[in-house]
């Protein structure tokens, strides 16, 4: 059996729970000072959340929900997604968007052990800089593979590919930590195997190739829910239950 030697974590939905609260408010900051009409409701982004990346989600709003409009200029489009970037960022120096149970705690266990860490997001690079500026430290983490640094993004496996290129490791080295189908699929066709903490906007999705499925990774005085995998006597997810899976 490999050793394990990395773990990797997505960031939206994983890290944080960045997207209605985030991503959400400061696309719609955007859309408002550009003296658009558009409005994503908690409800709309949860269908949005079919397509990954900002820009790509704006695209497809237009396509299936504005019918008024015939297409976005790409030039548009990007400087749409460059307001809500800067939004997003003010927004996290604001009133910083907490990490979900057990993040920190495990990823400081991680590192003590001497375990190398890494990020893979779909996200642009400044969001995910910014998220770990205000919950950890951008340093910790070896890799950080964001937004376009790759062609294809999750589900496309090469955002995966890249971080493990980058650290010279094979995926059976390796854990992966994602909340979302699409993530799953981008983990898993790269052979990684992949622990999920379900969220309020992926909890219906098919999570069957999941090492572990989670409601979060909990704390000793927050258990965990297990959706799926076997925990034995564990009620958080901590470096000896991860063995338990190597
Ligand atoms: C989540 C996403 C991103 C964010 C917005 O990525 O799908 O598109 O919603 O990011 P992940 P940008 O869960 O892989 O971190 O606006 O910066 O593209
Ligand atoms: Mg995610």
């Amino acid at each position: 059996m490999a050793q394990l030697k990395a773990l990797i974590f997505d960031v939206d939905g994983t890290l944080a729970d960045t997207e209605r609260d985030g991503h959400r408010v400061a696309f719609n900051q955007a859309f408002a000072e550009a003296g658009l009409d558009w409005y994503w409701s908690a409800e709309l982004y949860g269908d949005l959340l079919n397509v990954t990346g900002g820009q790509e989600r704006i695209y497809f709003y237009v396509t299936k929900y504005r019918h008024d409009i015939e297409q976005i200029d790409t030039r548009i489009a990007a400087n749409l997604h460059a307001a809500k970037t800067e939004h997003y960022r003010q927004l996290l120096a604001g009133s910083s968007i907490p990490l979900r149970p057990g993040v920190k705690r495990l990823i400081q266990e991680a590192r003590s052990q001497g375990i190398r860490l890494a990020i893979a997001t779909t996200s642009a690079l400044p969001n995910a800089i910014a998220l770990l500026e205000h919950t950890l430290d951008p340093s910790w983490f070896e890799v950080i593979a964001a937004g376009d640094i790759v062609a294809a993004k999750k589900p496309a496996p090469d955002i995966y590919h890249y971080v493990l290129q980058k650290m010279d490791l094979d995926a059976s080295e390796c854990l992966v930590f994602e909340d979302s189908f699409h993530g799953l699929q981008a983990s898993t066709q790269t052979g990684l195997k992949t622990v999920v903490t379900i969220n309020d906007y992926t909890k219906h999705h098919d999570f069957s190739l999941a090492t572990l499925v989670v409601d979060s990774l909990g704390e000793p005085e927050q258990p965990f829910m297990v959706i799926s995998g076997n925990v034995g006597e564990k009620s958080y997810v901590d470096m000896e239950l991860i063995y338990q899976y190597f």
